[in-house]
């Protein structure tokens, strides 16, 4: 699949497509992590969640001066050896960037029309993410090597405007 070829069908724009929702690192210690993004870098804690579905431990982040939407870390942690994020870790010996999300209007729309322009979209249907999202993913053999979110908040979430 040629680069040309994904713009055309796109007309090169992903329609609902907002922006960058949240950074996703993962960590074999979330306490360690949470002292240095919290103490040191000054980030504020917003939100804490596990997420049995992903069996990941999370933790969302923000400056205190940043606007409500986006700019957010997400600190990720598995929950138990079975966890994709747990292979993750072992792979690359240690923590590191894990994924990029970005928030779109409409998360089956933006899979659909992903999974036209022939990237792997991972779920048939979207699943349960943070704070009541709907989330999906793109594998990164087909995104540059970054694992690929996509987001949807729901209306009654108060990040979201
Ligand atoms: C694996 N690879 C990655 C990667 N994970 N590359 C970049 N970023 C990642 N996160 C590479 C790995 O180095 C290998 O490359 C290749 O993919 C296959 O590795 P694997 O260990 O066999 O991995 P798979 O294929 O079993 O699993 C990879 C996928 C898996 C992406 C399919 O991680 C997955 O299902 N992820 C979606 C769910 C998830 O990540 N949940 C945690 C976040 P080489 O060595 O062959 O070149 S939960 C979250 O964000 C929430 C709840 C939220 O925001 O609300
Ligand atoms: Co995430």
């Amino acid at each position: 699949m040629s680069m040309s070829r994904m713009s055309s069908d796109l007309g090169n724009v992903l329609p609902g497509l907002l922006g960058i929702d949240h950074v996703g690192v993962a960590v074999a210690d979330l306490e360690t992590a949470i002292s240095f993004y919290r103490d040191v870098l000054g980030l504020q804690v917003l939100h804490r969640e596990d997420n049995l579905d992903q069996q990941v431990t999370e933790v969302m982040l923000a400056s205190r001066d940043a606007a409500p939407v986006g700019n957010q870390l997400q600190l990720i942690m598995p929950l138990t050896d079975n966890s994709v994020l747990q292979r993750f870790l072992v792979r690359r010996g240690g923590g590191g960037l894990h994924h990029v999300a970005y928030a779109v209007s409409d998360v089956r729309s933006a899979s659909k029309i992903l999974r036209q322009c022939g990237v792997r979209v991972l779920y048939d249907a979207p699943r349960a993410g943070t704070r009541g999202s709907q989330i999906n993913f793109v594998h990164p053999k087909d995104t540059g090597g970054v694992l690929l979110e996509l987001v949807e908040h729901t209306a009654a979430d108060p990040h979201n405007g």
